[in-house]
Formats: structure tokens, C-alpha cells, sequence
């Protein structure tokens, strides 16, 4: 007998031992081996023993495996939009085994029993199932074991607790209302079933499609497997394979879709509580924010604004004249978002439930019955999201806000939250025609909430809305914002906070925020201060707090908090031109706006360790490291290459660990090197235009750089139709050269001049541009005016800073090409 024969006859005895336990049959079911295989195309249809299998080729690097334990259903997505491209691949099928091949990787299906197996190009192995397990069912679960790698790490998985890498772990997904959760509690309140493996200089991803409550192990209680399954439903997953782990998110994202460009006012600063009210307090807020300096774009109103809680409905007595308000809050630059929750008040002559229940658009039981739950406005009705007349219902009724002049819609309660937090399985989704219960149903409620909130506004005007979740699944980013729900006023849940959003942006969300300040209890000074900083550099930057706690504006800390607060949201308005540009790399390639240092660092092992876990990029370019707010020093990893401290330009050498002191006046933030950071001056909102010059900050470096600076009208459509400015700015350290290559669209960038400011260069003798020789200059660059009390070395009223070489150039949309010595 020849080896692998015999292999496969050892094989073959233990599947069926497998399936016999003690001479008895066994309750889990696999599905055998193969009896029929069929090629067509990119695709294979399989017949096993106990089931059905398919396995379609969607790209090069992304292989489709739907496999079931009976005839397949109906194929439903809520997450994946891609449809199959046309691949250059050979499926060559022998007895033993199907072997698919692209330019990418290679999928070799076993066929007794079915097992499946990626390996790269040149034979590396990717991912495997463990062999004696595969996929099998228990009950209704079915679950897809692969063997555990030597040093296999596990990133991703969303909105998940716990540390960045999640090997040893196991996570549940049922969107859950989990207020003042624990920093491990899981599940919390979103799905994001897509997560990384990291073995042997290797990445790849995998995405169970499943909504009904999925279950994944990283290796929990056990050493031989991580799985992946679900509690009903298809076993149906895509694995993806590139080199680069970067380039994974961008192939995720191209199955499940990536956001559009958010209005620009969403990225200024936000400020929310619950609630304020009447209108009154809304516009004193405003005006705080005006008479203190504190730049601002957004006012959030919880739901106290609502009769009664009646979606739909203004308190008259609170807020007599809605649009008015919303009118008036525009003048002063700031944008109104109001919340909305998805039960419907169950009242006679309440206009959303009449035509809600005209329409038959609530969720009900199988009898007919509109199903009944409890939540802020008493007994409630919900609309069925997840199909289209409850959408198109949706997207009507919420006309009403865009006629108030409302901005942005906050998506809450959406998990489904009731009183009580248990939902009936027995209630019906329709599920895009298919009628589901609520075991398959609930998980997709969220995000098909805030697609409708989304589908609506957009629908209204071409006015870019901005729309936040609470709850969502896998392919969310195509609609909406997330935030991660009601956080505590502690340390841990700050840092907490931010691996919440790092793994939100491995697995495709790059718009994510978290209450600043936390939502229950009261943030000491220190906290509050830290807060606010890190919120500069997180995506959405918003300041909330519950009914009840202590008041949580920027001033309500005292005059030194506040001096800081000014600081790093004046900050964050100067960074707006690179923060924007990020976000439009977002729409591109699918890449976060806030990084993991697992992104560009993936095996380097430091940046797994625990105590630098939480150091993450703020685009491509902004190392930030934060830390508890009493620490008075801290451990910084450096990774390879070169590092400057964003405030005084000194330069750190990576590949090691560093201490720094902290000092609450000042958030540690490097930038790495041959960085291109553009900004802009200083504005109150961002509808106030800044200066006509754009200062493009270049940090010395060894290695080639550029950046795609990207500008549009901030607020409409129209960049859709090619009204954008962009252009690319090169680094090139050898030619000692720093060129903006030629602009496209028809957009006319808000800025005539560029500054350009050099950083760590040293001196420079001459800068040419185009050939020309230009006055070079010196300028003391500071980024945060002194806040004495917290400098620990009591250097008081003396700014921090240092001294940089600077040109100004005439912009325009030609090739431009600055060379310097
Ligand atoms: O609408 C009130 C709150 C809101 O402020 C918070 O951000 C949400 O996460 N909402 C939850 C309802 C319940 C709060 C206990």
C-alpha cells in the first residue's frame, strides 16, 4: 500500500470511531466523505455522506465554503455585497482530493473525509482543519475546527473585550444592551464575525456569514483547535490570504463594503449628554462653546427632546420650535443629531404606530401578533428592519428630521434592548423575504436600523447625513458610525475603549467612537483630562455622560482642564486636512482610521505584549500611547525605524522600549518617520474656513514616503461625481526631493499656499522649488499653549516646541517639485 493510501485508511478508521462512541453513534455529525464532486466554473458542488458542500471562488485571495448537513436555503448576505469575480483558476479533482488554484493561494479539499486545507503559492500552509474534527454538527450547531498553529495569534472579531490578541480566548456574539459592562464582559452590543490569524510570518482572514449566535475559539479550554460556529444556519465562511495584513482588511472590505465620505462637520468635536434640554440649555452649550474658545461642530440631543419618548415627536414645551433651534445652532457652526430608538409607543391616535401598524411593518409572532416589548416609551412595537417594507417605512417616517433640520441620527437601543433583555425566539424576521426567527434575525436588527436611518437621510437631500450605531453586524461601515455603548468613568475603560475601536477597525469599521469621559459615574480630574485627549485622536469625537452624573463639558473641570481640552480639540482642528484625507483612504482601500500597531507591525511580537497593546496609529502616520491617567511614567514600544515626539521634535530610535514621564498637560504622540502630515489653521467649526495656506509638515526619514491629500466640499454628494481635489505628496530622501504630483477632480482646493515645514532636517543651505530658489525661514513650532499646574517639572508659562525650517509655495494644480540640501 502506498503511504499516502495508508494515511488515508488510518484516516478513514478514525472518522469512524469519530462517529461511534463506545459502539454507540455519536451526537456529533460531520459530513463524511465525499460521494460526488462537480466543477463548474469557479465553483464545486460537492455531495458527502451527511451533507452538501460548496465552494465558490470569489477573487484570487478569497474562497467562498458553504457547507450544510441538508439541502442548501435560500442565499441571503446582510454582510457580503461582492459578487464573484472572474478568476484565472484550475480545479484539478483526483480520488483523494480537489485541488483549487489561483495566483494567490491554493484551497486542496480531502474527500474522505471532507476536510479543507489553504496554502500559499509556493506550499506554505495557511490554515487547515483539524483533522478528525472538521466541521460537524451538534443539534442545530454547527462549528468548523481548525487546527491551532505553533504561536497562532487571533486578532479582530470587532467590538470584542479582552486583549488585542485574542488567543486563549473564546467570544459569544448575540448583541446584547450590556450598560456599565466589565472590561471582559462578552458579548457586548455588536457582531462582527471576521477575525485575523497570525502564524509563521503569515495572515489571513476568515468571515463566518452566519447571523444566528455564533460562538468563536481561539483556543479557550482547549489546545488543539480554534473554531468557529453558529447555533443555527449554514456553516458558510470566506477565507482570505494576503501577504500584507493590511491588504486583508482592504479584500474584507471588499466583500462587505466600505463607508462613503463622512460630513466633515462629524469629525469636529461633539458635545452630548443625557440630555439637554429644554432649548435654552442646548443653545447656552452652544454658546459656552463659542465664548470659551472650545472649537465645535455638534450638538447631540438624547431622548428627553421626545413627547413622552414618542419617536417622531419634539416636546413642545422643552423645544418649541425645532427648526428653528437646528437654524440657529447652524449659524454658530454646530450641527444637530438627535437619537432615535426603534420601539413605537403602542397609543391609539400616536401617528408613527397608526401608520406602523396600517403598513404591518412591526416585528410579530407567528400568530400574527405584533410583538409587545417594554422600553423607554412603555409597551412597544418595532419595526422590522430587516426587511424592506419596514425599511422603506423607516426611511418615510424619519423625512420628519430632515425636515427639522437635523444633521445626524444616533441609533440606540438597537441590539434589541427591552426591559427585561430577553427577547422571545418565537417572534418572525422577515429577514429579505425569508421569514426567520428571532435566533437568526436579532443579530441584524442593529445594523439594518441604521441602513435605514442612513438610506433615508440620504434620500432626503445630498446632504451627507451622519448616522451612529449602537448595535451592527459584519459590513456596517457601509452606512454608519459605531460607538461602543455605556462605558465607566475608569481607567481601564478608557484604555478599554481603545482596543474596542482598534479591533473595530481591523474588521472593516474605521468611523468608531466611545463616550469620552465614560458614560456611568464621574470621571476624577485626571481622567477627564486624559480623556479628552486620547478622544482628539480617535475617529468620533464625541463628550457624553448619563442622566444623573456629574456635568462633563470641557469647562466643568476646572480652568486648567479646560486649557488642556482647548488644546487638543484646537489640535484636532488643525490636523482636519489629514484626518479628512485618512478618512477618503478609508473609502478607498478600507483601511481604519484608527490603527492597531498590528497593521503595519503584524509579526513583530512587542506589539501583542500587554503593556503596549494599547499604542495605535491615528492614520498612517501618529503614534499615540495612552495610559492611565495616575501614572506619572510609562513604558513606550518604539517599533523599527525612527520616531519623533510630535511636541518637541526629539527623536526616539525604535526597536526598543523607552520610558516616558507623563505629565497630564500632554498625551505621548510620535510620528514616524518621512512622514507628510498636512494641516490647516486654527478654526472654531469647520464652517469656518481656515487660512488660504496648507501646511504640509514632512519628518525627516531613510525610507520613501507619500500621502493622497484629499479635499471636497465637505457636505455633499458631489464627490461622487468627481467635485474633489486630490493630489499625491512624495518624500523621497535619496533625490532629497518632496514633490505634489498633479491634482485631479474638479474641486478648487481651499488653499492657495502651501506652507511647507520641514522637520529634523537639520540645516538646509537652499530649497528650490521648481528649480527656483526660495527663502527658507526658521519658526518656533508649538503645539499646545502651557497649562502650569500639571507640569510636573514646573517649567510653568514656557510653550514647548522647537525650532523648524519652513517655505511658503504658490500652490497650483501642476506637477510641483521641491528639492532641497
Ligand atoms: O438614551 C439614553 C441612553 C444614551 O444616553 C446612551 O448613550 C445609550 O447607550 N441610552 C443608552 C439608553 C439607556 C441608558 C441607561
Amino acid at each position: 500500500m502506498k503511504i499516502s493510501n495508508l494515511c488515508l485508511f488510518i484516516l478513514t478508521l478514525v472518522t469512524i470511531r469519530v462517529s461511534k462512541v463506545n459502539g454507540q453513534s455519536s451526537p456529533i455529525v460531520s459530513l463524511g466523505s465525499i460521494k460526488q464532486a462537480d466543477i463548474k466554473g469557479q465553483q464545486v458542488f460537492i455531495q458527502t455522506e451527511n451533507g452538501f458542500g460548496e465552494i465558490s471562488v470569489y477573487a484570487p485571495n478569497i474562497i467562498r465554503v458553504r457547507l450544510d448537513n441538508r439541502p442548501f436555503g435560500k442565499d441571503i448576505s446582510f454582510a457580503v455585497i461582492a459578487k464573484p469575480q472572474q478568476v484565472k483558476v484550475s480545479i484539478v479533482q483526483t480520488g483523494t482530493e480537489i485541488k483549487i488554484t489561483t495566483d494567490s493561494l491554493e484551497m486542496r479539499v480531502n474527500k474522505s473525509p471532507f476536510a479543507v486545507a489553504v496554502y500559499t503559492p509556493d506550499g506554505k500552509l495557511i490554515n487547515e482543519d483539524e483533522k478528525g474534527l472538521q466541521t460537524s454538527w451538534a443539534g442545530e450547531e454547527v462549528t468548523s475546527y481548525k487546527k491551532m498553529q505553533d504561536g497562532e495569534r487571533f486578532i479582530g472579531l470587532g467590538e470584542k473585550t479582552g486583549n488585542l490578541d485574542r488567543a486563549g480566548s473564546g467570544y459569544t456574539n448575540w448583541n446584547s444592551d450590556t450598560y456599565g459592562y466589565h472590561t471582559d464582559q462578552d458579548p457586548i452590543y455588536s457582531t462582527i464575525p471576521f477575525y485575523i490569524g497570525i502564524h509563521h510570518q503569515l495572515n489571513y482572514g476568515i468571515l463566518l456569514d452566519n447571523t444566528f449566535q455564533s460562538d468563536f475559539n481561539f483556543g479557550a479550554s482547549n489546545n488543539r483547535f480554534s473554531s468557529f460556529g453558529a447555533r443555527g444556519g449554514e456553516m458558510n465562511y470566506y477565507v482570505v490570504y494576503n501577504k500584507r495584513l493590511a491588504d486583508i482588511i482592504t479584500s474584507y472590505t471588499w466583500l462587505t463594503g466600505r463607508m462613503t465620505m463622512p460630513p466633515l462637520w462629524s469629525l469636529g468635536y461633539q458635545q452630548n449628554r443625557y440630555s439637554y434640554y429644554p432649548e435654552a440649555e442646548v443653545m447656552r452649550i452652544a454658546q459656552t462653546l463659542r465664548e470659551k474658545q472650545i472649537p465645535a461642530d455638534g450638538i447631540t440631543l438624547d431622548i428627553h427632546y421626545m413627547d413622552a419618548y414618542k419617536l417622531f415627536t419634539w416636546n413642545k414645551s422643552r423645544f418649541p420650535d425645532p427648526k428653528g433651534m437646528t437654524d440657529r445652532l447652524k449659524k454658530m457652526g454646530i450641527h444637530t443629531t438627535v437619537i432615535v430608538d426603534p420601539g413605537i409607543k403602542v397609543e391609539k391616535g400616536y401617528g408613527a404606530y397608526e401608520r406602523g401598524m396600517k403598513e404591518d411593518v412591526f416585528l410579530k409572532y407567528a400568530d400574527g401578533q405584533p410583538y409587545t416589548g417594554q422600553v423607554w416609551p412603555g409597551w412597544v412595537h418595532f419595526p422590522d428592519f430587516t426587511g424592506e417594507k419596514g425599511r422603506a417605512w423607516w426611511r418615510n417616517e424619519i423625512q420628519t428630521f430632515a425636515n427639522d433640520g437635523v444633521s445626524g441620527l444616533w441609533n440606540d437601543m438597537n441590539e434589541i434592548s427591552t426591559w427585561g433583555q430577553k427577547m422571545p425566539n418565537n417572534i418572525l424576521y422577515n429577514y429579505d423575504g425569508k421569514i426567520t426567527t428571532n435566533q437568526e434575525g436579532r443579530n441584524v436588527f442593529g445594523m439594518q436600523m441604521a441602513r435605514s436611518s442612513y438610506e433615508g437621510m440620504r434620500a432626503a437631500s445630498n446632504k451627507r447625513p451622519f448616522i451612529l450605531t449602537r448595535s451592527g453586524y459584519a459590513g456596517l461601515q457601509r452606512y454608519t458610525a459605531i460607538w461602543t455603548g455605556d462605558n465607566r468613568s475608569e481607567d481601564d475603560h478608557m484604555l478599554l475603549g481603545v482596543r474596542l475601536m482598534n479591533s473595530l477597525g481591523v474588521s472593516g469599521v474605521p468611523f468608531t467612537g466611545m463616550d469620552i469621559g465614560g458614560f456611568t459615574g464621574g470621571a476624577s480630574t485626571a481622567l477627564f483630562a486624559r480623556w479628552m485627549q486620547i478622544g482628539a485622536f480617535i475617529p468620533y469625537y464625541r463628550n457624553h455622560t448619563a442622566i444623573n452624573t456629574r456635568s462633563a463639558e470641557p469647562w466643568a473641570y476646572g480652568e486648567e482642564v479646560l486649557e488642556i481640552c482647548r488644546n487638543y480639540i484646537s489640535l484636532r482642528y488643525k490636523l482636519l486636512p489629514y484626518l479628512y484625507s485618512t478618512f477618503y483612504e478609508a473609502t478607498q482601500n478600507g483601511l481604519p482610521v484608527m490603527r492597531t500597531m498590528a497593521i503595519d507591525y503584524t509579526h513583530d511580537p512587542r506589539v501583542y505584549d500587554t503593556q503596549f497593546q494599547n499604542q495605535y496609529f491615528f492614520g498612517k502616520s501618529l503614534l499615540v500611547a495612552p495610559f492611565e491617567s495616575n501614572k506619572a511614567v510609562a513604558k513606550v514600544y518604539f517599533p523599527k525605524g525612527t520616531w519623533y515626539d510630535i511636541y518637541t521634535g526629539n527623536i526616539e530610535t525604535g526597536d526598543q522600549d523607552k520610558f516616558v514621564p507623563l505629565s497630564l498637560n500632554k498625551l505621548p504622540v510620535y510620528v514616524k518617520e518621512s512622514s507628510i502630515i498636512p494641516m490647516q489653521s486654527l478654526v472654531q467649526t469647520t464652517m469656518q474656513k481656515p487660512t488660504d495656506t496648507l501646511v504640509v509638515n514632512v519628518y525627516k526619514g531613510s525610507v520613501n514616503n507619500s500621502f493622497v491629500y484629499y479635499e471636497d466640499d465637505g457636505e455633499t454628494y458631489d464627490y461622487e461625481k468627481g467635485n474633489y481635489y486630490k493630489r499625491t505628496i512624495s518624500y523621497e530622501p535619496i533625490s532629497k526631493t518632496i514633490s505634489f504630483g498633479k491634482s485631479e477632480g474638479t474641486f478648487q482646493s481651499n488653499f492657495k499656499k502651501i506652507k511647507l515645514v520641514f522637520h529634523g532636517f537639520g540645516l538646509i543651505s537652499s530649497v528650490k522649488i521648481d528649480g527656483q530658489t526660495t527663502a527658507v525661514k526658521d519658526e518656533f513650532l508649538s503645539l499646545l499653549t502651557p497649562v502650569s499646574k500639571f507640569d510636573p517639572q514646573g517649567q510653568s508659562n514656557q510653550a514647548e516646541g522647537y525650532y523648524v525650517k519652513t517655505v511658503i509655495i504658490e500652490s497650483n494644480n501642476s506637477v510641483l517639485k521641491v528639492t532641497y540640501k
